[in-house]
Protein backbone atom coordinates (compact mmCIF):
# COMPACT_ATOMS: atom_id res chain seq x y z
CA UNK A 1 0.00 0.00 0.00
CA UNK A 2 1.01 3.69 -0.93
CA UNK A 3 0.43 5.88 2.37
CA UNK A 4 -1.15 8.75 0.71
CA UNK A 5 -2.56 10.72 3.86
CA UNK A 6 -1.57 10.88 7.62
CA UNK A 7 -3.59 13.17 9.77
CA UNK A 8 -2.63 13.52 13.15
CA UNK A 9 -5.73 15.17 15.54
CA UNK A 10 -6.27 15.91 19.17
CA UNK A 11 -9.69 15.16 20.86
CA UNK A 12 -10.42 16.07 24.54
CA UNK A 13 -12.68 13.74 26.20
CA UNK A 14 -14.20 13.87 29.82
CA UNK A 15 -14.67 10.70 31.43
CA UNK A 16 -17.94 10.53 33.27
CA UNK A 17 -15.96 9.80 36.62
CA UNK A 18 -12.67 10.95 37.68
CA UNK A 19 -10.00 7.63 37.58
CA UNK A 20 -7.73 7.62 40.59
CA UNK A 21 -4.33 5.72 40.35
CA UNK A 22 -1.63 5.96 42.72
CA UNK A 23 0.15 8.29 40.22
CA UNK A 24 -2.73 10.94 39.92
CA UNK A 25 -6.58 11.83 38.90
CA UNK A 26 -7.61 11.97 35.26
CA UNK A 27 -10.33 13.07 34.16
CA UNK A 28 -10.21 14.97 31.17
CA UNK A 29 -8.75 12.81 28.59
CA UNK A 30 -6.29 14.64 25.50
CA UNK A 31 -6.46 11.84 23.58
CA UNK A 32 -4.60 11.85 19.98
CA UNK A 33 -5.81 10.29 16.70
CA UNK A 34 -4.27 9.06 13.66
CA UNK A 35 -6.32 8.40 10.49
CA UNK A 36 -4.13 7.08 7.75
CA UNK A 37 -4.99 6.90 3.93
CA UNK A 38 -3.36 4.54 1.47
CA UNK A 39 -4.88 3.33 -1.98
CA UNK A 40 -7.78 5.34 -1.13
CA UNK A 41 -8.28 3.23 2.09
CA UNK A 42 -8.91 5.07 5.60
CA UNK A 43 -7.85 3.69 8.62
CA UNK A 44 -7.70 4.44 12.18
CA UNK A 45 -5.63 4.29 14.92
CA UNK A 46 -5.20 5.97 18.81
CA UNK A 47 -2.09 7.05 20.82
CA UNK A 48 -3.42 6.61 24.09
CA UNK A 49 -0.04 8.58 26.17
CA UNK A 50 -1.37 10.13 28.92
CA UNK A 51 -1.39 13.74 29.80
CA UNK A 52 1.71 13.60 32.14
CA UNK A 53 4.70 10.98 32.21
CA UNK A 54 3.66 9.60 34.81
CA UNK A 55 2.28 6.35 34.11
CA UNK A 56 5.31 5.98 31.28
CA UNK A 57 7.80 8.64 29.76
CA UNK A 58 5.27 9.87 26.87
CA UNK A 59 2.56 12.20 27.19
CA UNK A 60 0.10 13.57 24.46
CA UNK A 61 2.31 16.54 23.88
CA UNK A 62 5.54 14.57 23.15
CA UNK A 63 3.81 11.75 20.88
CA UNK A 64 2.26 14.91 19.01
CA UNK A 65 5.79 16.01 18.37
CA UNK A 66 7.19 12.60 17.58
CA UNK A 67 4.40 11.95 15.31
CA UNK A 68 4.88 15.47 13.70
CA UNK A 69 8.42 15.98 13.37
CA UNK A 70 9.70 12.31 13.15
CA UNK A 71 6.81 9.58 12.31
CA UNK A 72 4.72 11.11 9.81
CA UNK A 73 7.75 12.38 7.58
CA UNK A 74 8.95 9.28 7.36
CA UNK A 75 5.74 7.25 6.57
CA UNK A 76 4.13 9.49 4.03
CA UNK A 77 4.73 8.84 0.60
CA UNK A 78 6.27 4.75 1.69
CA UNK A 79 5.39 1.62 -0.31
CA UNK A 80 4.35 -0.54 2.91
CA UNK A 81 3.44 -4.14 2.48
CA UNK A 82 2.56 -5.94 4.75
CA UNK A 83 1.78 -3.71 7.84
CA UNK A 84 4.63 -5.85 9.82
CA UNK A 85 7.08 -3.93 7.69
CA UNK A 86 6.37 -0.68 9.83
CA UNK A 87 8.50 -0.84 12.88
CA UNK A 88 11.40 -1.85 10.90
CA UNK A 89 10.95 1.31 8.98
CA UNK A 90 10.12 3.35 12.35
CA UNK A 91 13.53 1.43 14.38
CA UNK A 92 15.79 4.17 14.25
CA UNK A 93 13.05 6.34 16.65
CA UNK A 94 13.88 5.28 19.88
CA UNK A 95 11.07 4.30 22.11
CA UNK A 96 7.87 6.49 21.56
CA UNK A 97 6.18 3.24 21.38
CA UNK A 98 2.81 4.85 22.14
CA UNK A 99 3.13 7.55 19.26
CA UNK A 100 4.37 4.70 16.73
CA UNK A 101 1.42 2.58 17.76
CA UNK A 102 -1.72 5.14 16.30
CA UNK A 103 0.22 5.42 12.79
CA UNK A 104 1.17 1.51 13.10
CA UNK A 105 -2.42 0.34 13.74
CA UNK A 106 -4.03 2.52 11.51
CA UNK A 107 -2.12 0.53 8.47
CA UNK A 108 -2.72 -2.66 9.98
CA UNK A 109 -5.96 -1.32 9.95
CA UNK A 110 -6.06 -0.56 6.18
CA UNK A 111 -4.17 -4.01 5.13
CA UNK A 112 -7.40 -5.33 7.01
CA UNK A 113 -10.19 -3.75 4.61
CA UNK A 114 -7.63 -4.27 1.49
CA UNK A 115 -7.81 -7.81 2.87
CA UNK A 116 -11.85 -7.79 3.36
CA UNK A 117 -10.84 -9.43 6.32
CA UNK A 118 -11.59 -8.61 10.27
CA UNK A 119 -8.29 -7.07 11.89
CA UNK A 120 -8.87 -9.49 14.62
CA UNK A 121 -8.17 -12.65 12.20
CA UNK A 122 -5.56 -10.72 10.05
CA UNK A 123 -3.94 -10.79 13.34
CA UNK A 124 -4.21 -14.36 13.61
CA UNK A 125 -6.76 -13.95 16.64
CA UNK A 126 -8.70 -17.18 17.47
CA UNK A 127 -11.61 -15.54 19.81
CA UNK A 128 -15.25 -15.00 18.53
CA UNK A 129 -15.78 -12.80 21.95
CA UNK A 130 -13.33 -12.18 24.38
CA UNK A 131 -13.37 -11.86 28.15
CA UNK A 132 -13.37 -8.56 30.04
CA UNK A 133 -12.66 -7.56 33.64
CA UNK A 134 -12.54 -3.76 35.03
CA UNK A 135 -10.35 -1.42 36.66
CA UNK A 136 -11.20 0.50 39.47
CA UNK A 137 -9.89 3.20 40.30
CA UNK A 138 -9.03 4.03 44.00
CA UNK A 139 -11.54 4.95 46.06
CA UNK A 140 -12.51 7.41 49.03
CA UNK A 141 -13.21 4.80 51.38
CA UNK A 142 -13.54 0.71 51.64
CA UNK A 143 -17.37 1.32 51.53
CA UNK A 144 -17.81 2.44 48.36
CA UNK A 145 -15.21 0.47 46.25
CA UNK A 146 -17.03 -2.35 47.67
CA UNK A 147 -20.35 -1.10 46.47
CA UNK A 148 -18.52 -0.22 43.02
CA UNK A 149 -17.57 -3.99 42.78
CA UNK A 150 -21.07 -5.57 42.96
CA UNK A 151 -21.89 -3.10 39.91
CA UNK A 152 -19.45 -4.40 38.43
CA UNK A 153 -20.01 -8.28 39.04
CA UNK A 154 -23.83 -7.62 38.37
CA UNK A 155 -23.08 -6.63 34.82
CA UNK A 156 -21.31 -9.71 34.53
CA UNK A 157 -17.66 -8.60 34.43
CA UNK A 158 -15.26 -12.05 35.21
CA UNK A 159 -12.25 -10.31 36.97
CA UNK A 160 -12.38 -6.86 39.16
CA UNK A 161 -8.80 -5.01 39.42
CA UNK A 162 -8.85 -2.61 42.39
CA UNK A 163 -6.28 0.25 42.36
CA UNK A 164 -4.08 0.15 45.16
CA UNK A 165 -1.22 2.56 46.82
CA UNK A 166 0.31 3.11 50.50
CA UNK A 167 -2.37 3.91 52.93
CA UNK A 168 -5.58 2.82 50.82
CA UNK A 169 -4.29 -0.79 49.88
CA UNK A 170 -4.86 -4.09 52.32
CA UNK A 171 -8.26 -2.41 54.21
CA UNK A 172 -9.60 -1.87 50.99
CA UNK A 173 -8.40 -5.72 49.18
CA UNK A 174 -9.68 -7.21 53.05
CA UNK A 175 -13.28 -5.77 52.66
CA UNK A 176 -13.61 -6.52 48.80
CA UNK A 177 -12.17 -9.80 49.68
CA UNK A 178 -14.75 -11.06 52.48
CA UNK A 179 -17.45 -9.41 50.57
CA UNK A 180 -17.00 -11.28 47.67
CA UNK A 181 -14.68 -14.72 48.77
CA UNK A 182 -14.54 -16.56 45.15
CA UNK A 183 -14.40 -13.68 42.60
CA UNK A 184 -11.29 -13.60 40.74
CA UNK A 185 -9.77 -10.04 42.43
CA UNK A 186 -6.48 -8.51 41.60
CA UNK A 187 -4.44 -5.36 42.15
CA UNK A 188 -2.40 -2.75 40.26
CA UNK A 189 -0.23 -0.60 42.11
CA UNK A 190 1.46 1.34 39.04
CA UNK A 191 4.74 0.98 40.87
CA UNK A 192 3.70 2.89 44.10
CA UNK A 193 6.34 0.93 46.23
CA UNK A 194 9.79 -0.04 47.03
CA UNK A 195 11.51 -3.28 47.87
CA UNK A 196 11.66 -2.11 51.33
CA UNK A 197 7.70 -2.92 51.11
CA UNK A 198 8.09 -6.80 50.31
CA UNK A 199 6.91 -7.67 54.32
CA UNK A 200 3.63 -4.83 53.87
CA UNK A 201 3.03 -6.58 50.08
CA UNK A 202 3.29 -10.09 51.34
CA UNK A 203 0.19 -9.56 53.63
CA UNK A 204 -1.93 -9.60 50.25
CA UNK A 205 -0.82 -13.01 50.09
CA UNK A 206 -3.95 -14.23 52.21
CA UNK A 207 -6.21 -12.97 49.79
CA UNK A 208 -5.53 -14.82 46.82
CA UNK A 209 -5.34 -12.31 44.77
CA UNK A 210 -4.89 -13.55 40.86
CA UNK A 211 -1.94 -11.27 40.39
CA UNK A 212 -0.62 -7.67 42.01
CA UNK A 213 0.62 -5.71 38.89
CA UNK A 214 3.54 -3.25 38.76
CA UNK A 215 4.18 -2.76 42.26
CA UNK A 216 7.66 -1.72 41.93
CA UNK A 217 9.61 1.13 39.59
CA UNK A 218 8.42 1.55 35.89
CA UNK A 219 11.46 0.25 34.56
CA UNK A 220 13.35 -2.39 37.20
CA UNK A 221 13.23 -6.00 36.37
CA UNK A 222 15.70 -6.39 39.36
CA UNK A 223 13.68 -5.69 42.60
CA UNK A 224 10.76 -7.86 40.69
CA UNK A 225 12.72 -10.83 40.83
CA UNK A 226 13.37 -9.96 44.07
CA UNK A 227 10.12 -9.25 45.10
CA UNK A 228 8.51 -12.07 43.32
CA UNK A 229 10.79 -14.42 45.23
CA UNK A 230 9.84 -13.35 48.41
CA UNK A 231 5.58 -13.13 47.49
CA UNK A 232 3.45 -16.27 46.70
CA UNK A 233 1.09 -13.48 44.66
CA UNK A 234 2.02 -14.13 40.76
CA UNK A 235 3.34 -10.85 40.02
CA UNK A 236 2.59 -9.19 36.65
CA UNK A 237 3.98 -6.61 34.56
CA UNK A 238 2.58 -3.85 32.88
CA UNK A 239 4.96 -0.67 32.87
CA UNK A 240 8.14 -2.91 32.44
CA UNK A 241 7.47 -4.19 29.29
CA UNK A 242 8.06 -2.58 26.10
CA UNK A 243 9.27 -5.33 23.90
CA UNK A 244 9.45 -8.76 23.28
CA UNK A 245 13.13 -8.96 24.62
CA UNK A 246 12.02 -7.63 27.75
CA UNK A 247 9.50 -9.85 27.83
CA UNK A 248 12.01 -12.66 28.15
CA UNK A 249 14.73 -11.80 30.08
CA UNK A 250 11.72 -10.63 32.65
CA UNK A 251 9.84 -14.72 32.77
CA UNK A 252 13.08 -15.79 32.59
CA UNK A 253 14.30 -13.82 35.45
CA UNK A 254 10.99 -15.00 37.01
CA UNK A 255 9.93 -10.87 37.69
CA UNK A 256 6.62 -11.98 36.77
CA UNK A 257 4.40 -14.62 36.28
CA UNK A 258 1.67 -12.77 34.11
CA UNK A 259 1.84 -9.79 31.85
CA UNK A 260 -0.53 -7.19 30.49
CA UNK A 261 -0.22 -6.22 27.23
CA UNK A 262 -0.65 -2.89 25.73
CA UNK A 263 -0.98 -2.15 22.18
CA UNK A 264 0.66 1.43 23.10
CA UNK A 265 3.46 0.87 25.17
CA UNK A 266 4.41 -1.74 22.86
CA UNK A 267 4.53 0.19 19.88
CA UNK A 268 1.63 -1.29 17.62
CA UNK A 269 0.14 -4.39 17.15
CA UNK A 270 3.62 -6.29 15.31
CA UNK A 271 5.14 -6.01 18.74
CA UNK A 272 2.46 -6.72 20.76
CA UNK A 273 1.76 -9.62 19.19
CA UNK A 274 5.79 -10.25 19.28
CA UNK A 275 5.27 -10.27 23.27
CA UNK A 276 2.67 -11.79 23.36
CA UNK A 277 4.28 -15.06 20.90
CA UNK A 278 7.08 -14.88 23.75
CA UNK A 279 5.11 -15.58 26.52
CA UNK A 280 3.07 -18.65 24.98
CA UNK A 281 6.23 -20.04 24.07
CA UNK A 282 7.16 -19.67 28.06
CA UNK A 283 3.43 -20.57 28.91
CA UNK A 284 2.78 -17.31 30.78
CA UNK A 285 -0.41 -16.05 30.73
CA UNK A 286 -1.05 -12.64 29.35
CA UNK A 287 -4.04 -10.17 28.95
CA UNK A 288 -4.81 -6.78 27.37
CA UNK A 289 -4.29 -3.72 29.93
CA UNK A 290 -6.12 -0.19 29.26
CA UNK A 291 -5.44 2.78 29.08
CA UNK A 292 -8.98 4.56 29.18
CA UNK A 293 -9.24 4.44 25.32
CA UNK A 294 -11.92 6.24 23.41
CA UNK A 295 -13.47 3.34 20.62
CA UNK A 296 -10.60 3.68 18.73
CA UNK A 297 -7.88 2.37 21.15
CA UNK A 298 -10.95 0.10 22.43
CA UNK A 299 -11.69 -1.88 19.14
CA UNK A 300 -7.85 -2.46 18.25
CA UNK A 301 -7.67 -3.86 21.69
CA UNK A 302 -10.24 -5.82 21.11
CA UNK A 303 -8.68 -7.36 18.06
CA UNK A 304 -5.45 -7.83 19.85
CA UNK A 305 -7.45 -10.15 22.80
CA UNK A 306 -8.40 -12.53 20.20
CA UNK A 307 -4.88 -13.95 20.21
CA UNK A 308 -4.39 -17.23 21.74
CA UNK A 309 -2.43 -16.57 24.72
CA UNK A 310 -4.94 -13.76 25.89
CA UNK A 311 -6.68 -16.08 28.50
CA UNK A 312 -7.14 -13.79 31.42
CA UNK A 313 -9.84 -11.62 31.18
CA UNK A 314 -8.49 -8.01 30.35
CA UNK A 315 -9.38 -4.54 31.16
CA UNK A 316 -11.51 -3.95 27.89
CA UNK A 317 -14.66 -3.03 29.69
CA UNK A 318 -18.11 -1.39 27.88
CA UNK A 319 -17.78 2.16 26.20
CA UNK A 320 -20.68 3.43 28.48
CA UNK A 321 -18.51 2.72 31.51
CA UNK A 322 -16.35 5.75 30.17
CA UNK A 323 -18.08 8.33 27.79
CA UNK A 324 -21.29 9.62 27.63
CA UNK A 325 -21.11 9.20 23.79
CA UNK A 326 -17.80 7.25 22.62
CA UNK A 327 -16.51 7.96 18.82
CA UNK A 328 -17.72 4.27 17.61
CA UNK A 329 -20.79 2.31 16.08
CA UNK A 330 -21.97 0.46 17.53
CA UNK A 331 -20.17 1.64 21.01
CA UNK A 332 -18.38 -1.72 22.70
CA UNK A 333 -21.03 -3.20 24.55
CA UNK A 334 -20.32 -6.27 27.40
CA UNK A 335 -22.74 -9.44 27.87
CA UNK A 336 -24.48 -10.25 30.82
CA UNK A 337 -21.89 -13.44 30.89
CA UNK A 338 -18.54 -10.36 31.10
CA UNK A 339 -18.07 -11.12 27.12
CA UNK A 340 -17.61 -8.94 24.16
CA UNK A 341 -18.40 -10.36 20.87
CA UNK A 342 -15.72 -9.46 18.28
CA UNK A 343 -16.87 -7.67 14.88
CA UNK A 344 -17.24 -10.02 11.85
CA UNK A 345 -16.86 -6.81 9.46
CA UNK A 346 -13.57 -6.03 7.35
CA UNK A 347 -11.09 -3.75 9.45
CA UNK A 348 -11.20 -2.77 13.06
CA UNK A 349 -14.89 -3.44 12.63
CA UNK A 350 -16.63 -0.63 14.17
CA UNK A 351 -17.81 2.86 12.29
CA UNK A 352 -15.41 5.67 13.47
CA UNK A 353 -18.26 8.95 13.45
CA UNK A 354 -16.10 11.45 12.10
CA UNK A 355 -18.47 14.58 12.58
CA UNK A 356 -18.35 13.48 16.45
CA UNK A 357 -14.65 13.54 16.04
CA UNK A 358 -14.54 16.51 14.08
CA UNK A 359 -16.80 18.57 17.03
CA UNK A 360 -14.59 17.04 19.66
CA UNK A 361 -11.27 18.31 17.68
CA UNK A 362 -8.39 20.85 19.68
CA UNK A 363 -6.20 20.86 16.85
CA UNK A 364 -4.79 18.63 13.83
CA UNK A 365 -2.58 18.27 10.98
CA UNK A 366 -2.01 16.43 7.34
CA UNK A 367 0.25 14.75 5.53
CA UNK A 368 -0.16 14.39 2.05
CA UNK A 369 1.73 12.38 -0.43
CA UNK A 370 0.92 13.42 -4.86
CA UNK A 371 -2.32 14.98 -5.55
CA UNK A 372 -2.58 18.40 -3.74
CA UNK A 373 -5.92 18.01 -1.82
CA UNK A 374 -8.11 21.84 -1.43
CA UNK A 375 -7.46 21.47 2.41
CA UNK A 376 -6.98 24.60 4.53
CA UNK A 377 -3.12 26.34 4.85
CA UNK A 378 -1.78 24.35 8.35
CA UNK A 379 -1.52 21.34 5.44
CA UNK A 380 2.28 19.87 4.80
CA UNK A 381 2.81 18.60 1.25
CA UNK A 382 5.56 16.74 1.16
O1 LIG B 1 -1.96 0.59 34.82
O2 LIG B 1 -3.46 -0.46 33.77
C1 LIG B 1 -2.98 0.61 34.16
C2 LIG B 1 -5.33 3.49 33.26
C3 LIG B 1 -4.41 4.46 32.94
C4 LIG B 1 -3.08 4.20 33.06
C5 LIG B 1 -2.64 2.94 33.49
C6 LIG B 1 -3.56 1.95 33.78
C7 LIG B 1 -4.92 2.24 33.70
C8 LIG B 1 -5.98 1.29 34.05
C9 LIG B 1 -7.34 1.51 33.44
O3 LIG B 1 -5.85 0.41 34.86
C10 LIG B 1 -7.66 0.55 32.37
C11 LIG B 1 -8.89 0.95 31.61
O4 LIG B 1 -9.99 0.78 32.14
O5 LIG B 1 -8.75 1.46 30.47
MG1 LIG C 1 -1.33 -1.43 35.14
Amino acid sequence: MRIEQITLREIGMRLKTPFETSFGVTQDRRTLLVEVVADGVRGWGEITAMESPSYNSETTETAWHIVSEFVAPLVIGQEISPAAELPGLLSGIRGHGMAKSGVETAIWDIEAQQQGMPLWKLLGGVRQEIPCGVSLGIRENAQSLVRSVEEELSCGYRRIKLKIKPGKDLDFVRAVRNRFPNILLSVDANSAYRLEDADHLRALDEFGLLMIEQPLGWDDIYSHIRLQAQIKTPICLDECINTAEQAIAAIKLEACRIINIKLGRAGGHTSARDIHNVCNLQSIPVWCGGMLESGVGRAHNIAMSTLPGFILPGDVSASHRYWIEDVIEPEVEVSPQGMIAVPTSAGLGYTVKTELIERLTVRSRTWTHGVRLSVPAEVDVQ
